[in-house]
């Protein structure tokens, strides 16, 4: 249409998933004109992997991720490239999500994992996707800075954390629903958006401040943590330290980044677990001969293909921007040097050009195929790509591999509501992230829980 272009072709509620219908008609590569913005979507599993090209494309911050920034300011996740901050934090952060890290988490990640296990014993209806924000935001609180959110506790969670959720939800679904304001709109949302979640946020910020200042003075003892780390190492290239200002927004982005993604992924692996058991069985009996200690878990071979493929269907960020570096050709149009395009993974890890025919089946087996194992990483980009990649990636997996193995053991796992049975996928919701719609288990435990 003239001036508003394809924004009555756009879709609020669930934006990426209604991309990847249109891409299924319009090809490889398209543009979109939204007012006067010209987007360039890249949906083809090849052409994605030439903007996976770190020499000709550099990560973008743009659209839905920028009101981010509303909650974690220049943490790793919204900090810009250019900023030295980010490259400092990154420098500092690296080996706090390393192997030996991780093997230092394990104890707290096990202690939540028996939280959850315990918490599903009693043969009630399970919420899923309750229990798994609940266990994800443990995890990362645990783990990261060695606090308990009292969310598996009796007395229930510490207040500030009904906050943080309630303003994350705020920002996650504005994030989502914004991306086609008309430019009158934008800017009024966002002022009637920015005042629903100020309270809510500043008492998330204080009590984040609470926590770096309690380490500061120590009332909490010094402990081998991403806090800790971030308290007490300085940059090894610039010998800086980060302020404290910027320690409680790396906190705040991994108390955000670290729970909603893992949560979504616990979500669809735990929906295809119960979808189909013999799937759930092999789960099972590769923890059977394992077992759950650090690196029992760190070799689950097939738990890991489970959620490979999981990540590959509906990755939990579904799409990221690339901005071109040179002028160049993409799929035979050409780029000129600045120009951003969106890198819709959530299309691009279906292409059965680079997938197979049976691209768009969950079918762990595929990541056990020689051809796979050597298949170039720009392919597969759940995690992003370059030096911007998530750096949770490890902790995620690590922790993801845990809990699925264990809930698998414990438990048989079968829809309560009959309707999941008749799907072959799960229903996705998008606010922000990928995410399955809220759907209900009845778990029966399988070893007497004690
Ligand atoms: Mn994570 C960046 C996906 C778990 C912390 N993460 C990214 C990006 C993707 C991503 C995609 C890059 C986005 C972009 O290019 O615009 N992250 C995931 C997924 C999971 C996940 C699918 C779980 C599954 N992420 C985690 C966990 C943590 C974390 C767990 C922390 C504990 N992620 C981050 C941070 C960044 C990031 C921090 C930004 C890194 C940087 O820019 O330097």
């Amino acid at each position: 249409m003239p001036v508003l272009g394809d924004i009555f072709g756009a879709d609020r509620r669930r934006p990426t998933l209604h991309e990847m219908e249109l891409a299924k008609t319009l090809g490889p590569i398209y543009e979109r004109k939204l007012l006067d913005i010209h987007l360039t979507i890249v949906a083809g599993g090849r052409l994605a992997a030439e903007c996976n090209d770190e020499q000709r494309w550099a990560r973008a911050l743009a659209g839905p991720t920028l009101k981010f920034r509303e909650i974690t300011g220049s943490g790793l996740f919204t900090a810009r490239t250019r900023d030295p901050l980010w490259a400092q934090a990154r420098h500092i952060l690296d080996p706090g999500f390393a192997q030996g890290a991780l093997r230092v988490y394990h104890e707290a990640m096990t202690s939540v994992a028996d939280d959850l296990v315990a918490s599903w014993t009693a043969d009630t209806v399970v919420d899923v996707h309750r229990a798994m924000t609940d266990a994800t935001l443990e995890v990362i609180a645990r783990a990261g800075f060695s606090r308990d959110l009292g969310l598996f506790s009796e007395a229930g969670p510490q207040p500030e954390v009904a906050d943080l959720l309630q303003t994350l939800a705020t920002v996650l679904s504005w994030a989502s629903e914004s991306s086609n304001d008309l430019p009158v709109i934008g800017p009024i949302r966002g002022a009637w958006q920015r005042r629903s979640f100020a309270g809510g946020l500043d008492r998330v910020r204080d009590y984040v401040d609470g926590i770096v200042a309690d380490r500061v003075a120590g009332r909490e003892p010094e402990r081998d943590d991403l806090l800790g780390l971030m308290l007490n190492s300085a940059d090894p290239e610039t010998g800086e330290m980060l302020p404290h200002d910027n320690i409680r927004d790396q906190v705040l982005t991994f108390l955000v980044a670290g729970h909603e993604t893992t949560a979504a992924l616990l979500e669809t692996v735990v929906w295809y677990l119960a979808r189909h058991p013999d799937l759930a069985a092999r789960v099972r009996a590769e923890a059977g001969m394992r077992g759950f200690d650090y690196a029992g878990v760190a070799g689950m071979k097939f738990t890991r293909s489970v959620l490979n493929e999981a990540l590959r269907l509906w990755p939990a960020v579904p799409a990221y921007f690339r901005t071109a570096r040179v002028d160049q050709q993409l799929g035979g149009y050409d780029i000129p040097a600045g120009h951003t395009v969106l890198v819709h993974a959530l299309s691009s890890q279906r292409d059965t050009d680079v997938w197979g025919d049976d691209a768009a089946t969950f079918r762990p087996d595929r990541w056990e195929a020689k051809a796979l194992r050597e298949f170039p990483d720009r392919f597969f980009t759940p995690f992003g790509t370059g030096p911007r990649a998530c750096i949770g990636r490890a902790f995620a997996m690590q922790e993801s591999a845990l809990m699925i193995s264990r809930l698998a053991d414990a438990f048989d796992l079968a829809f309560a509501d009959p309707a999941d049975d008749a799907r072959s996928a799960p229903e996705m919701r998008e606010r922000g992230t990928l995410r399955p719609a809220p759907y209900r288990l009845t778990c029966t435990a399988r070893t007497p829980v004690t």
